[in-house]
């Protein structure tokens, strides 16, 4: 949803992905009538209509729709609807299954399982590896060949399919994605140079070595995840031993290749990244994306009893909650850079004088003499076309041993560069991302540790104060530009703000009962599922009242929301000869619009 202007906008298939991504939190908060109200929309979605069109079967016209041969109109199925398999199966099959399993309504399983059967289709390759990004459900090409995919997507969809299998004692999904596994582990991890790690990117039917970046953020975080979250599904049985086995190796591997001390403020920080490993040099980057690190090595910590994974959970946790409250929003931005503790460059000169704001100025340093052009520092200063040297902040000219501290005692200091202090490159966006408070929040329930709750509440205070506009909670696009200057939003409020920030905000300050870690496993989106279905039915926590639903309506299952119908209409106009809508006719929906057959002429 776009919260500024108030309009929509939705690349997961039209099938509202806020509402889906919401069901649990609103049963998690104690909105009931909330939820109730989003029933009759999970009943009547239309799988098969991704945006208007249709991947599964064509649409024929009405009697009096004619093509310029005067033959009768119709058209073939849509090929180019193009599903995104992991957000798929992360927002709509976890979404669905997480309500489940708070609630134990049978229509959320139902329609879980129509979605499960529909991904199932992307594990039709070669590999047996899912397609990772778009795909055409409808195809039946026969077995797939894989190009490029990115791990994470490809490795993180074993939690909604087991959970899927376990729910309904069908073991069809569990096998698709444990054969997944099995092929990672014997043919891709192989081919790695950091076994058992796994590049982001890489070609699954290729064979030999992957030549590629690695991290714990983007296009690769939630297969990591997976690992040990899948272990603790499969609680402790025969196979869970792989899972546990290939994260215990990941992590130790991680420890050598990717973790790294950002030393830059002294011990006293005890900071920490996980970086990008990338063309033999490790980045010391903290993408907001691998700030959930903190949840899953907590987590490990725990069910492994893996003392170091708690206490490095902890110093990275610590350290995005720092990136975050450095920065003029209090708000973490998307990427930054730290500089390295040998880099010079890290540090500017600043003079204990304060300027017309308030601000200490900068103090250009000394130059020595004589003065030559080897000794430029291109960032700092720079040449005019007449030849003069100028420094970059101020345009003032270099002058040797600086023309300014003539005359004074020389007043100035060393202070870390950047904002937040020490970082040389800053993506400065926030939309809404919820890793950090993830981890925070697994470090609380995990730890005991208040101060991480008073963390989060600072957290929440300044992602409230800076984000809120009229029609929700938006985008930022620059969290390091001072708010009195003006917040620039973003307008965008992605479903997942539904599924996770709001939700680890909350549980992080309710009573640590509610949603038992050791009861459930949050799938990579928070959807909570139920780690041991032997000691707990779906529902057990008495989140919802079935009986509050007895009357409810909730129209024809699966026959298109009133918003699909609109999409749909409106994507048979344009696919119409001369793009010319059919006459109206009232109730009339023809095949293909989820209706019966066409209503009689009118009189
Ligand atoms: C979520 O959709 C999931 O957490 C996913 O694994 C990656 N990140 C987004 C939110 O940032």
């Amino acid at each position: 949803m776009r919260p500024k202007s108030k309009t929509i906008g939705d690349p997961f298939n039209g099938w509202g992905a806020s509402i889906i991504d919401t069901l649990d939190t609103l049963l998690v908060m104690g909105l009931q009538d909330e939820y109730n109200l989003c029933r009759p929309h999970v009943n009547q979605l239309n799988f098969h209509w991704i945006k208007g069109g249709d991947w599964s079967q064509g649409y024929i016209g009405l009697e009096d729709e004619v093509d310029k041969d005067g033959k009768r109109w119709q058209i073939g199925r849509d090929p180019a609807s193009g599903m995104p398999v992991f957000e798929s199966g992360i927002r709509y099959l976890g979404g669905l299954l997480g309500a489940y399993d708070l609630s134990g309504d049978q229509l959320m399983l139902d329609r879980a399982i129509e979605i499960g059967n529909i991904l199932s289709r992307a594990f039709n390759t070669k590999s047996g590896l899912p397609q990772g990004s778009r795909f055409d459900p409808g195809a039946e090409t026969g077995v797939y060949h894989l190009s490029g995919v990115s791990i994470a997507e490809v490795g993180s969809m074993s939690l909604e399919m087991m959970r899927l299998s376990y729910a309904t004692g069908d073991r069809k999904w569990f096998d698709l994605v444990q054969r997944a596994m099995d092929y990672i582990e014997n043919k891709v991890i192989p081919r790695s140079k950091f076994k058992p790690l796994i590049p982001m990117a890489f070609s699954p039917d290729a064979t030999g070595p992957i030549s590629g970046s690695y991290s714990f953020g983007a296009m690769a975080d939630s297969y990591y995840e997976y690992l040990i979250k899948t272990y603790k599904l499969l609680n402790g049985n025969e196979i869970g031993k792989q899972w546990k086995r290939v994260y215990e190796e990941s992590i130790d591997e991680a420890r050598k290749v990717l973790f790294a001390d950002i030393d830059i403020f002294g011990p006293d920080y005890n900071m920490m990244t996980i970086g990008k490993w990338e063309h033999g040099t490790l980045h010391h980057e903290t993408e907001h994306l691998a700030c959930f690190a903190g949840a899953m090595l907590s987590l490990g910590a725990k069910l492994l009893d893996r003392p170091q994974d708690m206490a490095d959970a902890g110093r990275f946790t610590g350290t995005c909650y720092w990136i975050g409250a450095a920065t003029k929003t209090g708000i973490q931005p998307e990427v930054v850079h730290f500089y390295h503790s040998d880099d010079e460059k890290r540090f500017e000169n600043m003079t204990t004088e304060i300027g017309p704001n308030g601000e200490p100025r900068l103090w250009h340093p000394p130059i020595t003499e004589p003065f030559h052009e080897d000794q430029v520092n291109y960032a700092k200063m720079r040449k005019t076309n007449k030849g003069e040297w100028l420094w970059s902040d101020d345009r003032s000219p270099v002058t040797n041993n600086s023309g300014r501290a003539k005359n004074r005692p020389i007043t100035y200091y060393r202070s870390l560069i950047g904002q937040p202090a020490g970082t040389k490159r800053v993506t400065t966006y926030y939309i809404n991302r919820p890793e950090s408070i993830e981890s925070v929040f697994y470090m609380w329930r995990l730890t005991g540790d208040r101060g991480w709750q008073d963390k989060g509440w600072r957290m929440f205070s300044s992602w409230m104060n800076h984000s809120t506009v009229a029609g929700g909670i938006s985008s930022i696009t620059d969290v390091t530009r001072d708010p009195e200057r003006g917040i620039v939003y973003g307008d965008n409020m992605e479903s997942f703000i539904f599924a996770e920030t709001f939700k680890y905000h909350y549980l992080l300050q309710a009573d640590p009962e509610l949603l038992s870690l050791d009861d459930y496993v949050l799938n990579t989106e928070a959807h909570p599922f139920i780690s041991d279905p032997k000691a707990h039915k779906p529902g057990f926590e008495g989140l919802w009242d079935a009986s509050t639903v007895k009357d409810q309506e909730l129209g024809a299952r699966a026959e298109g929301t009133d918003v699909q119908k609109w999409a749909r209409m409106e994507f048979l106009n344009r696919k119409r000869p001369n793009g010319k809508a059919p006459p109206q006719r009232q109730g009339g929906s023809g095949r293909g619009m989820g209706g019966g057959p066409p209503p009689p002429p009118p009189n």
